[in-house]
């Protein structure tokens, strides 16, 4: 039996291989750009003190300037009994020294009348004897001070000395460290702990926000990261786009092609490029979008439904987020209306990517277009208004419209929605339309399981905005434009949404 399953299954790799080893893909990879630096040791000091002048600022008034600020790493996560998963590093520790391993803890501080000198401690786990037959060479104090421009690499045994040091040299001080949410249980278990307990420190803060308030304006060096992240992002579409392209022109009954595939040649493409899935990718047929986190990709795709695909790539701690809606045969008219909707919705949303305006304020603009498009469209009672028009609108678009991108998949989520976006803000602008079909009317029973969201990733300037994730799936290769005309929804229609969306304002 497990034999013959063998067989089976290397049968479909090879078919898979076909699939994806043919001429297209290796010219993609090969234009790719050049690696960008990573992040410059000088930035990572910069960040650092940065992050030390928001958290002195924050209490002007106070007589004694000392602070104290720890920042663990995240512990390994288990997949089972010693088993790994994929490290990933506690963005904010990584924002602030870019150290990959895990169990360290990052201390900052100053100390009497040297307030403007402070100090950085990186705290590494000692390898224990023979650790290097299992992990590999312990890479030395020195490199790493050098790799992350800390003043010291200390181990972690020697936290809790250090500590009791500090609070007896310094007797006015204020510690910053989030033991709401401890990123490392153990560390605050064995050390933080009984450290709070004693409560030596004047003041007991949190430095998330402050650091979270940092990360949401990206500099030069993190665009280009993110830019990479995008173009190989864009590589693993294209390679999707010319797997469907292929299994079309050779489609058979007893060839079906199944989610999974799509999200394995997407895997593939990232990881070629030294990057990985930034999640596990929605590839939903039909109306299996309309369930918002689908994300079990087990089914056979059916050509006369529409595929959304939400997928992006971590490079180097960067993060896309691209969701398309891709098509096999020619779309039904009620297909058209929904598409032609949230792309116009999404067009109106990423003009507002300036800073006037905040994502809170891109969302009500959203639902409020939303809203009145399905009132006209019958989905909705034309006399619902206020809460109860909200409610009728998010049944449809049960989420924002976006939201802060880069590090992390959902970044910065302590940055307030309502705070005006500034130069240097990634976001995402992702309007949908979900048609589920218990909110649909008999009358209109045909737009029953519809599935559209198109997502984009928006640089804000000072200026206009930037879309980075323009050339992913570009219009003129998926479906929208596979067939212009076809795509468009009729006259009336889009006479009607350009209407709705004059009245919200937008130029
Ligand atoms: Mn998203």
């Amino acid at each position: 039996m497990a034999l013959q399953k063998g067989f089976r299954s290397l049968s479909i790799f090879k078919n898979h291989f076909r699939r994806i080893s043919t001429s297209y893909l290796s010219p993609k990879l090969e234009g790719l750009s050049k690696d960008p630096s990573d992040i410059t040791v000088e930035e990572y000091k910069t960040r650092r003190k940065n992050l030390i002048k928001l958290c002195l600022d924050s209490e002007p008034w106070r007589t004694s300037r000392n602070l104290l600020l720890c920042v663990p790493a995240a512990p390994p996560a288990y997949y089972s009994d010693q088993i790994l998963y994929p490290f990933r590093q506690n963005t904010d520790f990584n924002y602030l020294c870019g150290y990959p391993k895990p169990n360290c803890v990052l201390i900052l501080f100053t100390e009497s009348g040297k307030e403007e000198n402070f100090k950085s401690i990186l705290f590494v786990p000692q390898p224990f004897e023979h650790q290097r037959i299992w992990d590999g060479e312990f890479e030395g104090e020195d490199s790493i001070a050098r790799s992350t421009g800390v003043d010291e690499v200390k181990f972690t045994k020697d936290i809790a000395s250090f500590l009791s040091t500090f609070v007896t040299d310094n007797s006015k001080f204020s510690l910053w460290y989030n033991y709401q949410k401890a990123v490392n249980p153990d560390f605050h278990k064995s050390v933080m702990a009984d450290f709070l307990r004693q409560g030596k420190y004047k003041k007991l803060e949190s430095c998330d926000l402050f650091v979270q308030s940092l990360r949401v304006v990206k500099s030069p060096g993190e665009i280009a990261l993110i830019r990479k992240s995008m173009e190989i992002t864009e590589a693993a579409f294209a390679a999707v786009d010319h797997m469907i392209d292929e299994w079309q022109s050779k489609r058979s009954k007893n060839s079906p092609l199944f989610e999974y595939e799509i999200q394995a040649v997407m895997e593939y493409v990232c990881q070629l490029n030294g990057g990985r899935l930034a999640y596990i990718p929605v590839i939903a047929g039909g109306n299996r979008g309309t369930t918002i986190h689908y994300v079990q990709n087990n089914h056979k795709i059916d050509p006369r439904e529409l595929l959304l695909i939400d997928a992006g790539c971590e490079y180097k701690g960067y993060t896309t987020d691209i969701t398309r809606v891709l098509n096999f045969s020619n779309l039904t008219y009620e297909q058209k209306v929904i598409i032609g909707l949230v792309q116009l919705v999404q067009e109106a949303c990423i003009q507002m990517c300036t800073p006037q305006y905040s994502l809170n304020d891109i969302y009500r603009r959203m639902i409020t277009i939303i809203g009145e498009y399905l009132q006209v469209m019958g989905f909705l009672d034309l006399k619902l208004e206020g809460k109860q028009f909200d409610r009728g609108a998010d049944r449809f678009c049960p989420h924002h419209v976006g939201h802060y991108l880069g590090m992390d998949l959902h970044d910065t989520p302590l940055v307030s929605k309502e705070k005006k976006l500034q130069p240097g803000t990634l976001l995402t602008i992702e309007p949908g339309l979900y048609l589920r079909p218990e909110y649909i009317p008999e009358n209109l029973s045909l737009f029953k399981g519809i599935a559209v969201r198109l997502e984009e990733n928006i640089l804000v300037t000072e200026k206009d905005p930037i879309n980075l994730s323009e050339k992913v799936s570009p219009r003129e290769k998926s479906f929208l434009a596979r067939d212009a005309d076809e795509c468009m929804i009729d006259e009336k229609a889009q006479r009607i949404i350009a209407k709705l969306i004059s009245n919200t304002g937008i130029k």
